[in-house]
């Protein structure tokens, strides 16, 4: 063999080393948990087609954002929207989240008034957003 076949044969083999070990990584990734202990703001949680069990009120004062982490703890896909015409609040939505999966946001109001978030697949899934001067 000539150096350069070698140098060939070589190159060939880390290829396979390094993409071996890529997909043996990622077999072996668990499952991203959600970590939120230090989670200073509003938690939904998607369970049984309800956020926080109860579609809470949420308090927040006009130009105070406040982090919102929204987490499916269910089994089937939810997301969280909020899609306001009159301007008064920041529209958002979620990716469709699967079970486990988490998005992080922030609720931010820009004029007093009650607005609405809600999960676009279940039409009872909606609470209410409260912005208070
Ligand atoms: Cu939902």
């Amino acid at each position: 063999m000539s150096a350069r076949n070698n140098i060939i044969a070589i190159v060939a083999v880390s290829c396979i080393a390094v993409g071996s070990l890529w997909a043996y990584g990622n077999l072996t990734k668990e499952t991203e948990e959600a970590d939120l202990s230090g989670v200073e703001g509003i938690l939904l949680e998607a369970q049984r087609s309800t956020f926080n069990g109860t579609n809470p009120d949420i308090y927040v004062r006009v130009n105070e954002p406040v982090k919102l982490v929204v987490v499916n703890k269910d089994i089937v896909i939810h997301d969280l929207q909020i899609k306001d015409k009159t301007g008064g609040i920041l529209n958002f939505e979620t990716a469709p989240l699967k079970s486990e999966q988490h998005f992080n946001s922030a609720i931010v109001a820009y004029k007093p008034g009650t607005y609405e978030y809600f999960c676009q697949y279940h039409p009872d899934m909606r609470g209410k957003i409260i912005a208070e001067p």
